[in-house]
């Protein structure tokens, strides 16, 4: 039997909810390059091209081994002919011309460099790039015209590019887990993101905030961040409170549950924490431990900037918000795209519409979600489409 086929036609589904995919795969190379072209379209404004290369790149993604001749790729879905030529190239030569190109051009470069602050999107690196800036340095001159955001990203740059690891995903778990059951000792704090997916390394620490009793929550995430301010944790934070409407916000259902953003009360931070080496230097005992204070080591640098992302979502919601949550993006992406073209249902973050019906379809866990769309439950693990 040819590889990537069963007797019943193609092993691999057409969206990527309907596979499973491990962190780990077996055709990392093809990826990448794939995963560049994309990257490079998205930067210059082509979303299509973008998306189809990302989709090329998932469905190898779910091969359950190295895929080793053209061939193989006849019974795969979404590979468009420009990933093709890719994949033809990187199985013959190793690499990609056309991808060695990008990554040594000037524009791939320098978008790669201003995208990688926090608070800069594509939209402004575009901008950046065509008045001619090319550094951080050309940034820095520019200061005052950044965002507040922006300026700490910058300041942080080297630190916020730095991955963090699952220690101390753990230890900032502790952490916030300290901070809100002070003011709600039966409140949960989830893990989410690419740590719940099981990576060992993140760009960030994603959290999730609820509380069994419906309202408790409200007002629970400004104590928890005035807390940490006062312990000298904070190095910068955004909150935004919650926005969504009940029953069934039009905007969001109107919008057609295609934006990935969602109106949960919310923290963007950057957390100081301190660098895991030197944690045989701190008192034990404390929750707190491994973290460091304003006072402390922060003059020796031995202190670590850290994105954390806290959500807080009403119990009634919370399902669909660590669905969400839990991504990967484009795991989320093709749920709703599924979600919409095959159910006729509207999902996002903080609910599931179905429009033949027109109703609300209530969930009390992710699986519960999973059996409305009439779609296999994907383990968080095998979410990494
Ligand atoms: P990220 O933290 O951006 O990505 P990640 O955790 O998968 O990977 P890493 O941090 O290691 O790079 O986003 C996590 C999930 O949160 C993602 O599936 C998208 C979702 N999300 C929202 O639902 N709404 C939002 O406003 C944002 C910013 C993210
Ligand atoms: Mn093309
Ligand atoms: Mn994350
Ligand atoms: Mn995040």
């Amino acid at each position: 039997v040819h590889a990537g086929v069963t007797e019943d036609g193609p092993r691999v589904a057409l969206y990527g909810c309907q596979r499973r995919t491990p962190l780990a795969h077996s055709n990392q190379a093809l990826t990448d390059a794939l995963e560049t072209l994309a990257e490079e379209a998205g930067f210059g404004g082509s979303e299509g091209r973008s998306l189809a290369f990302t989709r090329a790149a998932s469905v190898l993604k779910s091969l359950p081994g190295p895929l080793t001749s053209l061939g193989e790729l006849s019974p795969l879905p979404c590979i468009g002919e420009h990933s093709r030529k890719v994949i033809q190239e990187v199985l013959e030569d190793g690499v990609s011309v056309e991808v060695e190109r990008v990554k040594l051009s000037e524009r791939y470069r320098t978008m790669k460099l201003f995208t990688k602050i926090f608070g800069v999107g594509v939209k402004t690196a575009i901008r950046w790039y065509q008045e001619g800036l090319r550094t951080l340095a050309d940034l820095q001159e520019r200061h005052t015209e950044l965002t507040r955001e922006q300026q700490a990203g910058l300041q942080h740059y080297t630190d916020l590019n730095t991955p963090v690891e699952r220690s101390e995903a753990d230890t900032i778990e502790r952490l916030v887990q300290e901070a809100v059951w002070q003011f709600l000792p039966d409140a949960s704090v989830m893990l989410t993101g690419g740590f719940r997916r099981g990576k060992q390394q993140g760009h960030d620490v994603d959290f999730l905030i609820t509380h069994p009793q419906e309202d408790k929550e409200v007002g629970l995430l400004s104590k928890v961040i005035r807390w940490l301010d006062s312990q000298g944790f904070i190095l910068y934070q955004h909150s935004q409170r919650n926005t969504y409407q009940l029953p069934g916000d039009p905007e969001l259902l109107s919008s057609g549950g295609g934006s990935s953003m969602d109106r949960f009360e919310r923290c963007f931070s950057i957390l100081r924490l301190a660098r895991l080496t030197q944690d045989k230097d701190l008192p034990p005992g404390s929750g707190a431990q491994g973290i460091c204070t304003q006072g402390g080591c922060g003059a020796a640098r031995g202190w670590k900037a850290v994105r954390v992302d806290l959500v807080v979502a009403p119990f009634s919601q919370f399902p669909f918000a660590l669905l969400g949550w839990t991504g990967s993006r484009h795991f989320e992406r093709e749920l709703r795209r599924f979600a919409k073209h095959k159910r006729k249902m509207i999902l996002n973050s903080h609910a599931l519409y179905d429009m033949a019906q027109q109703m609300f379809l209530p969930a009390a866990s992710e699986e519960e979600i999973f059996q409305h769309l009439g779609l296999e439950y994907v383990p968080p693990t095998e979410r990494n489409a």
